[in-house]
């Protein structure tokens, strides 16, 4: 064994050189890797006793892409497409032996081999377009002439990984092997010595790509098939632009094609904010005095309290996960309502084809309904999702103090509420917690969990591992009103409420979001979360919202009631402008004195995202969030902010926090509403040139 560089060795099984790569935590095409690769193949070419060569990688997985740490620096040699033309042009076979995730660059190199073999569980992708960016060292080039030109869009423009039967099927691979993974590539290219095989140089393949020459009609189709999923995305198009190109131009001009459509991608602030955000999710789940080995509670069995929009949603995630749960509701007809709805979902999910009817009937198995508290007393976690009243939490907590088992961890879905408060309502609050899901909470990936003053590390450190095992992303946060999410939220919607009033119609506030990215705007959003939650919330705190509360009084909730801010034709979900809303709003306006005027788009877009920005300041100042890029996080799935932008702090740095502050001073001096003062730390790093992520 010779070791070429730190994280590349060189072997000899017989007549097979062996290179095996080792750079933990996921084998990334770092320079030393690369180097390594380009020396031990130029070393097993000219060995004579050398007649194949096989790649593999030690530890979790295959080669899971460029090193992504490297982007934006000044490029090393070798490049990775200089050590690819070595693989394909080696004068002996070269076999990949894959284990893991083989995606982007880790796939490319697999591509570049002559053959490639993987064990049953490995899986292969390029999931580049997640980093707004295509796969640019030959991937769009050489995987169409392996799988075909509308697979190799699919694979390209979804980013998603396949299995390896499916990769068998298509063509990926050549054999699934088990056993040894490296005795395995060995045997195959002995294998492949002996019988003689071509050395099968995928650059010079046609036969796959040949049925969509000429036919501009299938990229157009797959074009419009994806339209909506893309929209705003920059990434999708170029992916699709060569791919034609594989498909149209001899392999080198594709090739040369393919780093033009890389290079505008890397130089994109999508992509930017799309490889700033990768790491933003990652480092969301360090918790800096939580340490990875710090003691879980291994959730077996779980339970939620109330089985209402929420609670339902909740129990869902914990049957998806194969989790066993138990829903307790008040009364039995709350129960079998909320539960319907729960079956209804799933159905729908069915007959979407993303579920199979077992599949269904196994889920459903899973989730217990009753009205019986004893029922819960071995959950390990229980999810409280009742009505956000402080009285009415405070006795579902102390009866579950006094039913739950000792170590079981007690959560509460509250959106507001003060969690140290309702865990004064128990004698354990050590082991009470904040997980603040999203609606609808079965789809909705973020969760917001809620540190209270005395909620124990072994509390948090569960509650981030829960989190993650039903799939979700979990945040830490501290405890104030409305956390981070909904703190940031009400600012907006303090302005929107404003700029409704001083003539800008809930449409086209709305409208301002959507074109910036955001899925729906934010009257369609309270729509849908249902204005009844706000209301009882406003009422429970003292406070009015004069058009909303109006709105309300008139039994407008939102989607659920068919008619809010927007009014829905039934079963449908588009919002449709009612002149029932703008009036109440003219008339609110007259009432308050407020002088009514047309409002540009950048005005509504700053007066929106602005005053989130400065309570994110406040937020990172009163160390409710650990750092600048979870609330991005938070932003990007809990609340459908674009993640080509982001995060709400990203942008704001993007922008430049001097231009923020700046103008929030004019808005302060046009409005005299101190409503617009910097928060001090945005003050702070705008005077310093500085932004939120250094
Ligand atoms: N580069 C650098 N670091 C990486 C990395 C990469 N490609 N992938 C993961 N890491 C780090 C990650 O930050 C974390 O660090 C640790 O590894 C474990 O990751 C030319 C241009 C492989 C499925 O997009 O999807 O190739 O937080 O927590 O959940 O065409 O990582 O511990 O310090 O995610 O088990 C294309 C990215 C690159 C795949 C494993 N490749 N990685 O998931 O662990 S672009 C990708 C993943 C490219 C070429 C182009 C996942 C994973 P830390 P983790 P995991
Ligand atoms: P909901 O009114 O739809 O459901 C509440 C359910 O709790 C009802 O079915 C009710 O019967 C049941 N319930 C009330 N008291 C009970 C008791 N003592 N024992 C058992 N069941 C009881 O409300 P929701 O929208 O699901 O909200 C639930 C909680 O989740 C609230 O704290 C809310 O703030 C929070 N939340 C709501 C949303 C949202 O978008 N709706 C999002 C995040 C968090």
């Amino acid at each position: 064994m010779t070791k070429i560089t730190q994280s590349v060795d060189l072997d000899r099984r017989g007549h097979v050189a062996v290179l095996t790569v080792n750079n933990p935590p996921v084998n990334a095409l770092s320079s030393h890797v690369r180097q390594g690769l380009h020396e031990g193949l130029i070393q097993a070419g000219s060995d004579a006793a050398v007649q194949a060569v096989v790649i593999a990688c030690a530890g979790r997985t295959f080669i899971a892409g460029a090193d992504i740490t490297e982007f934006g620096k000044p490029p090393t040699e070798p490049s990775l497409n200089a050590v690819l033309d070595l693989i394909e042009n080696c004068p002996k076979p070269v076999v990949a032996a894959i284990h893991g995730t083989a995606l982007g660059g880790g796939l490319e190199v697999t591509l570049a081999c002559h053959y490639r073999v993987g064990v049953k569980g490995a899986r292969f992708g390029l999931p580049e377009v997640k980093l707004g960016l295509l796969p640019g060292a030959g991937g769009t080039q050489r995987l169409p002439r392996v799988v075909g030109a509308q697979k190799a869009l699919q694979m390209i423009v979804s980013g998603d990984p396949i299995g390896a039967d499916e990769a068998l099927k298509v063509g990926l691979i050549d054999e699934i092997v088990d056993g040894d993974l490296t005795a395995a590539g060995v045997a195959f290219a002995e294998k492949v010595l002996a019988e003689k095989r071509p050395l099968k140089k995928i650059r010079d393949l046609t036969d796959k790509i040949a049925p969509a020459k000429g036919k501009p009609e299938i990229f157009a189709e797959f074009r419009k098939s994806v339209a909506r999923q893309t929209r705003g995305f920059r990434a999708p198009e170029n992916c699709i632009k060569a791919v034609e190109a594989a498909v149209e131009l001899p392999f080198d001009q594709g090739i040369k094609r393919e780093r033009e459509l890389f290079t505008e991608l890397m130089n994109s602030p999508e992509s930017k904010a799309q490889r700033y955000f990768f790491f933003a999710e990652r480092e969301a789940a360090k918790i800096p005095d939580v340490p990875n080995n710090t003691p879980v509670v291994d959730i077996k069995k779980a339970a939620v309290i109330g089985a209402g929009t929420m609670g339902g949603g909740i129990a869902m995630n914990f049957a998806n996960a194969g989790i066993p749960v138990t829903v307790v509701e008040m009364a039995q007809e709350a129960l079998d309502r909320g539960l319907g709805v729960v079956r209804k979902n799933y159905e729908a999910t069915a007959a979407r084809g993303r579920l199979t009817p077992a599949d269904v009937e196994k889920r459903m198995g899973l989730i217990q309904g009753t009205t019986d508290w004893k029922a819960i007393a071995d959950a390990d976690i229980v999810i409280e999702a009742v009505f956000e009243e402080m009285p009415i939490k405070k006795e579902v907590f102390a009866k579950l103090d006094a039913i739950a088992k000792p170590d079981a961890v007690l959560a509460t879905n509250t959106s507001t509420l003060d969690v140290d408060e309702i865990a004064s309502a128990t004698k354990r609050p050590e082991s009470v917690i904040g997980t603040h899901f999203f609606s609808p909470a079965n789809v909705m990936r973020l969760l917001e969990n809620v540190r209270g003053a005395k909620s124990s590390k072994s509390t948090v450190a569960t509650a981030m591992a829960v989190g993650r095992r039903i799939g979700k992303v979990p945040v830490l946060v501290g405890v104030c009103y409305g956390f981070v999410g909904n703190r940031m939220l009400h600012q907006r919607g303090l302005q929107a409420e404003k700029l409704i009033l001083e003539g800008a119609p809930p449409h086209q506030v709305d409208k301002v979001l959507t074109d910036f990215g955001f899925p729906m705007g934010p009257f369609a959003m309270s729509d849908l979360a249902g204005l009844d939650v706000g209301w009882r919330i406003r009422k429970g705190r003292g406070v009015t919202s004069a058009v909303a509360d109006r709105i309300c009084e008139l039994g407008r909730f939102g989607q659920k009631t068919g008619a809010g801010y927007f009014r829905y034709e039934k079963g449908e979900r588009a919002p449709i402008p009612d002149p029932v809303v703008e009036q109440i709003i003219a008339d609110v306006a007259k009432e308050q004195g407020i002088a009514r005027r047309q409002i540009g788009v950048e005005e509504i877009q700053q007066r929106l995202l602005y005053p989130m920005v400065n309570e994110g300041a406040k937020i990172l100042e009163e160390k409710i969030a650990i750092r600048a890029s979870d609330i991005d996080v938070i932003w990007v799935y809990g609340y459908g902010w674009p993640i080509y932008r982001g995060g709400p702090m990203f942008w704001a740095d993007s922008i430049g926090l001097k231009a923020v502050r700046d103008q929030m001073l004019a808005y302060k001096k046009q409005s005299g509403d101190d409503f617009w003062t910097p928060a001090p730390l945005l003050d702070r790093l705008a005077e310093a040139g500085k932004g939120f992520l250094g």
